[in-house]
């Protein structure tokens, strides 16, 4: 039997994207000492599209060591969480990599499947993806990850646990603080029993490392540029692209690779949308992304900290990355 529910959107976003994204743009660089901008805004339709290609690129292989661990363990993973579960997935993107799970729960069970997106493109994409798997329904968020949490969790039916998906090293893009706050966060909102999948990216040789964020394509590097040509379009700003510089930095005493993009010149930027003109250096740089890395061993001690178990853990031996089964206590 199919079932598929029709796509729910729930816009529940308070306040206003345009303000909040120029206010943002605004703290973030007119900061003293390093410039920065927020890691999320790499994400409108152009940069999702090509974070989509960075993910097939041979040097980047994070996603497709994620999606290999999925796809070969959907069934034992499936097997390790107690049901009847309801899956909400944080930050689920196209969906692409979340389908072999979802698959191996709907042999199981009729399963209502919440992805949890800030992205509107990407939750359509997601119903794209996955609206035809049997035995599933799709209710999508349009909401920052914690937020839809608690709708998701507000919604729980009686004798349901939730499991929730933090897949692709997503968590890799916060400082490791922010990392144990957001799940103690997530366990907050959680009840005994309920399970949590997060996907962590392990240390590797900084060579590689390197590689895999300045990609000889220079997909990567659009990727990066593409957030000041994203201020230009919704800000009405005047970067010179070809003004600045692609750049992955590994730092080691965070032991994450951090994206930035120099200035090549002396130069100022005017930013309307921002009320901003903005004087860079040569040189100067603007930090745009870290992605942290992991030793086996980390996530689970963050994880126990925030009132998780660790139930299972599985290693991609190819390109070295975790999947980590945690259970609420
Ligand atoms: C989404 N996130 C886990 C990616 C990462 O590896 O940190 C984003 C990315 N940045 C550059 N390449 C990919």
């Amino acid at each position: 039997m199919t079932s598929i529910a029709p796509f729910m959107l729930t816009h529940a976003i308070t306040a206003d994207p345009a303000v909040e994204f120029a206010a943002d743009v605004r703290a973030g660089l007119t900061r003293r000492g390093q410039k920065e901008l927020p890691s999320k805004y790499l994400y409108d339709d152009v940069g999702s599209a090509l974070f989509e290609v960075i993910s097939v690129l041979p040097q980047y292989g994070l996603t497709r060591a994620d999606e290999r661990l999925l796809r070969r363990n959907a069934h034992e993973i499936v097997d390790q969480v107690p049901g009847p579960v309801a899956v909400a997935e944080l930050g689920s993107g196209s969906g692409k990599k979340t389908r072999w799970l979802l698959k191996a729960l709907c042999r199981r069970q009729h399963t209502s499947y919440f992805p949890i997106e800030i992205s509107p493109t990407a939750l359509a994409m997601c119903q794209r993806e996955l609206g035809d798997i049997e035995a599933m329904s799709i209710v999508g968020f349009e909401r920052e990850y914690l937020d839809g949490l608690l709708e998701v969790a507000a919604r729980r039916r009686p004798g349901y646990h939730l499991l929730v998906l933090f897949l692709g090293s997503t968590i890799g893009n916060f400082d490791r603080p922010a990392a144990a706050e957001f799940l103690r966060g997530v366990r907050a909102i959680l009840q005994p029993g309920d399970s949590l999948l997060l996907g962590t990216d392990l240390e590797k040789p900084v060579p590689q490392l390197l590689e895999a964020y300045d990609d000889e394509l220079g997909v990567t590097a659009a990727f990066n540029l593409n957030l000041l040509a994203r201020i230009n379009r919704e800000l009405g700003a005047d970067f010179d692209l070809q003004q600045f510089q692609h750049l992955a930095v590994f730092n080691a005493r965070a032991r994450s690779v951090e994206m930035r993009l120099k200035s090549k010149q002396d130069q100022e930027v005017h930013i309307p949308g921002a009320g901003l003109a903005v004087r860079f250096h040569v040189g100067e740089t603007i930090w745009t992304e870290s992605s942290h890395k992991y030793g086996r061993e980390e996530p689970l001690q963050i994880a126990k900290d925030a009132g998780f178990f660790c139930k299972a853990q599985w290693i991609d031996q190819e390109w070295p990355f975790a999947e980590n089964l945690f259970v609420a206590e």
